[in-house]
């Protein structure tokens, strides 16, 4: 049976995320698009899948797996001899894709949702934005691509040489609070080696941007 894919059209965020692994990996899958202004996602039926009511989700033939890092790395070890490889094998390998995925999702990935958050979301919703908090994260961020600076002078990836998931799969969520330092920083802080312009470069991010989430069959 076919993936089904249960995400908003827009390549942002989680839902993003989880399509440009499912494009990386040359993955057929059908998408189910889930209305959220309507409440898709907070039916019983809904709910009964992701007790927690969000998106992405995906169901496997039955194997329903939530939370977008937790799905992109189920189909990159599920398909690994399949289009990009995303996950390393071997030990020590494994040991750094780790590190720089625990980077991601617990020094990086916060400062990055409250950006956008303050900066984006809040503002279209027209609810108050915390202006204090917004300045805080930025200079945090900063901070810490001043470091993610230093790891890519000497290899061209986070977690080594090969583009893995957490750069591929966590880009979506950087983009939009990585933009905003990027404004008060003029462009300086992209971390040398050309990183940033490789990742988003990708023609399966440009495609998304372009074309939105849609049914690959
Ligand atoms: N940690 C989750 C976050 C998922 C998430 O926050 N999804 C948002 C849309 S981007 C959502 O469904 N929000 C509705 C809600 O939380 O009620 C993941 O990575 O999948």
């Amino acid at each position: 049976m076919v993936l089904k894919l249960y995400s908003v059209r827009t390549a942002g965020g989680g839902c993003g995320l989880v399509a440009m692994t499912l494009v990386e990996k040359q993955l057929p899958f059908e998408l189910v698009v889930v209305d959220m202004a309507r409440g898709d996602h907070k039916t019983p039926a809904y709910l009964a899948r992701h007790p927690f009511g969000q998106v992405p989700m995906l169901d496997d033939d039955g194997l329903v797996v939530y939370e977008s890092r937790a799905i992109c790395r189920y189909l990159a070890e599920k398909y690994a001899d399949q289009g990009t490889p995303l996950v390393p094998t071997g030990i020590p390998a494994k040991a750094l894709f780790e590190q720089a995925a625990s980077i991601e999702v617990a020094t990086f990935y916060p400062l990055v949702f409250k950006i956008a958050m303050e900066a984006v979301y809040n503002p279209q919703r027209s609810l108050p934005v915390d202006e204090a908090g917004l300045a805080q994260a930025k200079t945090a961020l900063a901070a810490k691509l001043d470091v993610y600076e230093v790891i890519l002078g000497t290899q061209k990836y986070l977690g080594g040489n090969v583009c893995l998931r957490h750069d591929v799969g966590s880009f979506p969520d950087h983009n939009r609070g990585v933009r905003q330092v990027e404004e008060i920083r003029q462009g300086e802080f992209l971390p040398a080696g050309g990183w940033w312009n490789d990742i988003s470069s990708r023609p399966s991010w440009v495609q998304l941007q372009a074309e939105g989430i849609q049914s690959v069959r």
